[in-house]
């Protein structure tokens, strides 16, 4: 069972929680994202690759979906199901989930967004779940963050030199910015309008982290490019 103080996460935002998941199910699931990054064939994933090296992956999305039932048995055995399904309940329902590769020297930075404002669909309630899965500093492209800033929407746009996504302007972001370090089995738990970003990596230690969302399909006009709702396990794992 993953300990957290909900007050806090309420109150800032976001929450640190460290040494939440086995270092023997972290290990193995370092080791399914390193065969899927070498996979570029699987038509289920959808991968992003670095622009100053074009053979470095910097993202890839859907990999819950590429292997629901490996990944279900993570999201179990690390006691992120449980901690999701007694925040959000019977609704909770993954719906984007993505490995961040930002591999030594090549990685790239994420500028600062509140996912809310990249999403297709609103998600009141979304919980953000990003297990490190590497030691991560400023060095090495660490998350950093506002707390206080899921307070409330600020303006997202296109920046100078950022193609990636839209993104905060700096002269929008709050002044109270955290740097967010973490070790392998760390968690960072995030709402949907938390201000966050991460460094590029510069140095020789790849990053490596995992994220997972997490909303409830009960509210009304419940849309999801994809879905996976935790509490019957979608139906579907246990049909031949
Ligand atoms: O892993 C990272 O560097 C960034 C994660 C992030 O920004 C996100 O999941 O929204």
């Amino acid at each position: 069972m993953i300990d957290i103080d909900w007050s806090k996460f309420e109150k800032n935002g976001y929450v640190k929680l460290e040494s939440a998941i086995n270092l023997g199910l972290v290990n193995k699931a370092i080791e399914e994202c390193i065969s899927l990054r070498n996979n570029h064939d699987d038509s289920r994933l959808e991968f992003e690759f670095e622009t100053k090296s074009k053979k470095q992956v910097r993202k890839i999305r859907r990999v819950f979906w590429s292997n629901e039932e490996y990944w279900l048995n993570f999201l179990e055995k690390s006691g992120i199901k449980e901690l999701v399904m007694n925040k959000i309940g019977q609704g909770a329902t993954l719906v984007y989930n993505a490995i961040f590769f930002k591999e030594k020297v090549f990685g790239s930075k994420i500028a600062a967004h509140q996912d809310q404002a990249l999403w297709s669909f609103k998600y009141p309630g979304a919980i953000n779940v990003w297990v490190s899965f590497s030691n991560s500093t400023k060095a090495n492209g660490c998350l950093y963050g506002y707390p206080k800033s899921h307070l409330n929407p600020i303006k997202h746009a296109f920046q100078k030199n950022y193609e990636w996504h839209e993104s905060i302007n700096s002269k929008n972001l709050p002044k109270n910015k955290i740097d967010i370090t973490t070790q392998p089995g760390d968690v960072v738990i995030w709402k949907r309008y938390f201000a966050h970003g991460s460094y590029e990596n510069r140095s020789n230690d790849d990053r490596l982290g995992i994220v997972f969302v997490f909303v409830d399909n009960r509210v009304k006009d419940f849309k999801a490019i994809d879905s996976f709702n935790l509490k019957n396990n979608n139906d579907r794992l246990e049909k031949p």
